[in-house]
């Protein structure tokens, strides 16, 4: 198996948005990226990070920096493969931040929470801005949804972290010789919202959030497994982007 992560450039919030009732704190930079495994039964793509245009034109207040080279396509091409190489693409969730190069992929299946689905195409009003890109929700596209924790292929187990949205998943990676990695995407933004188990401010759920936080931590211990970051800079610059892979 080869793990590339596929960098999509930075957003700027808020302290009070990465860390909710915190109290006020300065802008922070963070990244965003998307997760690509080339595995035995398929090319999997875990998220499609952010549409710059989009950005720009809804949220310019993120302060969006994304190199020309940090959208999907370019990002697959880094890697040496083409959007309709990808056979399956997975949605943690389908905020705007996880969903902007979707449109991309014309051959994948699209695997994801029956209830993300809906409440993408149907969210409360306090999350519209989280769910403002509706670009993932084209006629090609060719939805599968399922429920509960899933192997959707040897050593890729989605487990269920509602909060942050009502059908977030995490990933579960367990290679056959190596140590599992675990990808949080948005449970938790950082080392800090882990151990303090702080939500952001954007959730359905802040309750169902904080027993995510623990389950992530309990699987972590379980498995003793390495955790990936969505949203923390820090962490970030210790991983290894595309076109450098973790082979496993
Ligand atoms: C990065 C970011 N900015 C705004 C929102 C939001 O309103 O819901 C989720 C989200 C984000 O991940
Ligand atoms: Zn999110
Ligand atoms: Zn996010």
């Amino acid at each position: 198996m080869k793990i590339y992560l596929l960098s999509s450039g930075t957003l700027v919030l808020d302290h009070s948005h990465i860390y909710w009732n915190m109290g006020p704190g300065q802008e922070v930079r963070f990244p965003v990226y998307s997760v690509l495994i080339d595995h035995p039964e398929g090319l999997f793509l875990f998220d499609t990070g952010y549409d710059l245009e989009h950005v720009n034109r809804v949220l310019p207040f993120e302060k969006p920096e994304q190199e020309s080279n940090e959208t999907i396509p370019e990002q697959l091409k880094l890697a040496g493969y083409s959007p309709d190489d990808v056979t399956v693409l997975v949605n943690s969730h389908l905020h705007f931040d996880h969903v902007g190069g979707n449109r991309h992929l014309r051959k994948a299946r699209v695997v994801l929470h029956r209830r993300e689905l809906n409440q993408g195409q149907n969210c409360e009003p306090f999350e519209r801005l989280g769910y403002s890109d509706q670009q993932w929700n084209h006629d090609a596209a060719n939805f599968e949804t399922i429920e509960g924790d899933q192997e959707i292929a040897r050593g890729l187990q989605l487990f269920e972290t509602p909060g942050h949205t009502i059908g977030h998943y995490s990933l579960l990676v367990s290679p056959e010789n190596s140590k599992p990695m675990l990808f949080i995407f948005d449970a938790a933004y950082t080392p800090l919202s882990l151990e303090k188990e702080i939500n952001s401010s954007f959730h359905i759920d802040p309750v169902a959030g904080v027993r995510s936080i623990r389950r992530v931590k309990e699987m972590a211990r379980e498995h003793d497994a390495d955790l990936f970051f969505s949203h923390d800079l820090d962490s970030f610059k210790t991983y290894r982007l595309a076109p450098n892979y973790y082979e496993v």
